[in-house]
């Protein structure tokens, strides 16, 4: 980072796209989730849990949490978190899961089987039975990450959710409460590293699931590599990402709000402003200098803004921009531009996407309905956040009458007989002996 302290004020100004150098298009389109300086470190931490269960969970818990962990299950301290809660964070709770409900229902996809050429084929969808999720604790709580996580998995028809969130003298009671509301079967407190090494391999008291899912710090993040081959994962994500595609109709106080919104998660977080409007890029970068001693976590939101993976980038044409966003790759994507719809068509690359000025990133965050893990990294090239698919498999099934095997008995025998394997032929032929 550049160090805090040597420029009077805000130091964001706006920079020439074009003119950026190769160290800096680095570090806006290879982002690092910094896991590799941590991989030794957890994978010492997953062994332990791996050989010492238990015992290793309230070590660490002692250790890096500052908490003698008693009982590991929480869940009935997560029910109790809800019963106890006040209406206006129920309420909250409540309409927020059934907007992320609501639009994963509607992503189930049904079994279907259809008639090809005689051949009657289809795909089928069940679910994994049994699902850990990260919920984060730490500097921020997160019980939005809880029902990101928890209700599309329960939509999915997901039996067993496990949930695994930070142990504290005194845990989050709202954090708790939504894990409890979004359906989990069972909580646990465990966090780090040694919660996904809990989930990946059980422990006296944990057990283990099939798939790991949800956001975390790089601790999280490396112990899900670390794990990955043993059990599913989601994806590894790191620090948040916002690209805010701007033309001069664009609010600047609004593009502004959003990118300091994004840079409070993490000195880390990668936040860009993109346009073709020099006068919208002086007036964001002023915007930003004026409200960030108003925010609360105006540190973190510092630091992220000076990280070399942060900007507000002129380009010199609409054209220009959209190349780089989507170079970029962003695990958010907001478009706050003159004819919105037609430049995201130039878009492939993107988590998700938040159209006009009545958009913000925080509503999608929250309670649009749409989930919040997303791909950062430009994983976005190769994948998307999480839905209803990352809980459920896809079975194919086939059936064929006489003829429809008839059709196919050349074609399957004279492969199998180039591949020198005479049994499959046979096991065709078998169904033609007089
Ligand atoms: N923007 C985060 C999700 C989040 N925001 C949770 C607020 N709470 C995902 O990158
Ligand atoms: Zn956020």
């Amino acid at each position: 980072f550049r160090p805090d302290g040597l420029r009077l004020g805000m130091s964001l100004e706006p920079e020439a796209l074009a003119d950026l150098g190769p160290g800096r298009r680095r570090a806006f389109f290879e982002r690092d989730a910094g896991i590799d300086a941590v991989r030794g470190d957890v994978a010492d931490i997953v062994s332990r849990v791996r050989t010492e269960g238990d015992a290793a969970l309230r070590e660490f818990a002692s250790e890096f949490d500052g908490v003698e962990v008693g009982n590991v299950d929480v869940t009935d301290d997560a029910e109790r978190a809800y019963e106890d809660l006040g209406d206006e964070h129920r309420e909250a709770i409540e309409a927020a899961i059934e907007n992320v409900r609501a639009f994963h229902e509607a992503q189930l996809p049904g079994d279907w089987t259809e008639d090809f050429d005689g051949r009657e084929l289809g795909r089928r969808f069940r679910p994994i039975d049994r699902v850990g999720a990260y919920v984060p604790g730490g500097s921020a709580a997160y019980p939005s990450s809880a029902i990101m996580t928890v209700v599309p998995a329960k939509v999915a028809g997901v039996e067993e959710v496990a949930v695994v969130t930070p142990p504290a003298e005194e845990m989050n009671p709202v954090t708790l409460a939504a894990i409890h509301a979004a359906g989990a079967d069972v909580v646990y407190a465990a966090g780090g590293a040694q919660a996904v090494g809990a989930l990946a391999y059980g422990t006296e008291t944990v057990d283990r699931v099939q798939k790991i899912v949800g956001p975390g710090n790089k601790w999280v993040t490396a112990a899900k590599a670390e794990v990955r081959g043993n059990v599913e994962i989601d994806f590894l994500a790191g620090p948040s990402e916002v690209c805010v595609l701007a033309d001069e109709t664009a609010d600047p106080a609004a593009v502004a709000s959003d990118l300091l919104a994004q840079a409070e998660h993490d000195p880390n977080a990668s936040v860009v402003c993109v346009t073709d409007s020099q006068a919208l890029a002086d007036a964001v970068c002023v915007e930003v200098a004026e409200r960030l001693p108003e925010r609360e976590r105006d540190d973190v939101i510092k630091e992220a803004l000076q990280g070399e993976q942060s900007g507000v980038l002129v380009a010199r044409s609409m054209p220009e921009a959209v190349l780089f966003a989507e170079e970029y790759a962003a695990e958010h994507l907001s478009i706050q531009a003159d004819g919105d719809a037609e430049l995201l068509d130039r878009i492939t690359n993107a988590g998700s996407v938040f159209l006009g000025p009545f958009t913000p990133v925080a509503a999608g965050d929250y309670a649009t309905g749409t989930n919040h893990v997303l791909p950062t990294n430009a994983t976005a090239k190769v994948q998307g956040g999480l839905s209803v698919d990352t809980f459920l498999r896809a079975t194919t099934v086939q059936r064929l009458d006489e003829d429809a095997l008839a059709d196919l008995r050349e074609t399957v025998t004279t492969l199998a007989d180039a591949e020198g394997l005479e049994a499959h032929s046979a096991s065709i032929d078998a169904r033609f002996e007089e």
